[in-house]
């Protein structure tokens, strides 16, 4: 039967308004899912973010640097004999050095030298042995004036409670000839000047820029140029060190006069002024005399003399550690006690100097 045209007219609207019911009825049911799952994840962020609120201090308080360790694997703390001894590593390959990798054969030979046995001021005790404390050092913390925290993280302890060393296996555990269990902070003092010649600055002939000197010193102990670095006394800031292992080494400073000492003290306040002092590296060392429980960690501060005014008043003498002392050349050729050229790399980049 056919619709005239006013009949047609009141039916469309009818027509429109079924067909949105269909639409809605269809639709409603996944906009109404999706509303809620929107709902669901937004209450669940909230909730989550209400339980896991952040830790308000840190669990191993570790220092993370920025100029640390750079990424390599250590060759001079796997060396053998171990220095000043005869005693000599469980060889240790470089695929096995990483504890990641399991190695039921390893047997690192546990070797403390006689001097550290002996219980100097500047060693821990033996917390194994009978009649020490049994609760032994406090790792990877501020124990006592004592700073146990490493550079490269948090590190972990093995089965016999002994700090691994972070870099991996070295074939000796024990702490060899190092006076600390886990890591033993040391301070490396990088005093430079440029080469002059009739006051000018001397120009490497290949690379074309100019030279930087530092003040070296031969180490009695293994007879190899170095840093005239040293170890951090126990509650000693580094700052301090840096100044006092210069002193010692460089300057002699441990048999001057009280009118030298004076001096002395004066002269440091310009050359070792926070303003010119420049971190250049704080991390793991790969020493001779690491093992697998201890291992030297440093902060190496460089001290540039522009001029050349100040440093060239130092009147260099060796003393202590240091058998002898004197301003050389910074070049890559330079063979240096542990990761010492490393530092001094580092050095002629932030100068500009030639390496
Ligand atoms: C190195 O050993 C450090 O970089 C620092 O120069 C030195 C500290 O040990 P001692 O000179 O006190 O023996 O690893």
């Amino acid at each position: 039967m056919g619709l005239n045209v006013r009949q047609r007219l009141r039916v469309r609207p009818l027509y429109r308004q079924h067909l949105w019911h269909l639409i809605m009825a269809t639709c409603m049911p996944y906009t109404s899912l999706l509303v809620c799952c929107i709902w669901i994840r937004h209450s669940v962020s909230l909730t989550l973010s209400s339980w896991y609120k952040p830790v308000p201090y840190k669990v191993c308080p570790a220092l993370h640097h920025g100029m640390g360790t750079p990424l390599m694997i250590h060759v001079k703390a796997r060396s053998s004999p171990y220095p000043e001894s005869q005693v000599e590593r469980y060889p240790v390959p470089d695929n096995y050095v990483s504890w990641s990798i399991p190695w039921a054969e390893y047997e690192p030979l546990d070797y403390t030298a006689d001097i550290v046995r002996a219980g100097p001021e500047w060693a821990d005790p033996d917390f194994r042995e009978e009649g020490q404390s049994e609760d032994g050092p406090r790792f990877n913390t501020l124990d006592g004036r004592i700073d146990r925290t490493s550079f490269v993280g948090c590190y972990e302890l093995d089965e016999d409670k002994l700090p691994r060393n972070p870099m991996g296996r070295t074939g000796i555990t024990s702490r060899g000839l190092l006076g600390k269990w886990g890591p033993n902070h040391a301070a490396d003092p990088i005093v430079t000047r440029w080469k002059r010649e009739a006051g000018e600055k001397v120009i490497h002939e290949q690379s074309g820029k100019p030279i930087l000197q530092f003040v070296a010193i031969k180490r009695k102990d293994c007879g190899e140029w170095a840093i005239p670095g040293g170890m951090v006394d126990n509650g000693e800031l580094v700052s301090a060190t840096l100044k006092r292992e210069f002193g010692e080494e460089a300057l002699d400073s441990l048999t001057a006069s009280k009118h030298e000492k004076d001096r002395l003290r004066r002269l440091f306040q310009s050359i070792f002024s926070n303003e010119k002092a420049k971190e250049v590296f704080a991390g793991y060392v790969d020493d001779p005399r690491n093992t697998d429980s201890a291992w030297v960690e440093t902060v190496a501060t460089n001290f540039h003399d522009d001029t050349g005014d100040s440093v060239g008043q130092l009147d260099l003498q060796s003393g202590d550690d240091a058998g002898h002392v004197q301003w050389s050349d910074i070049d890559q050729k330079l063979q240096l006690y542990a990761t010492h050229s490393h530092f001094l790399k580092r050095v002629t980049e932030m100068w500009g100097a030639h390496w």
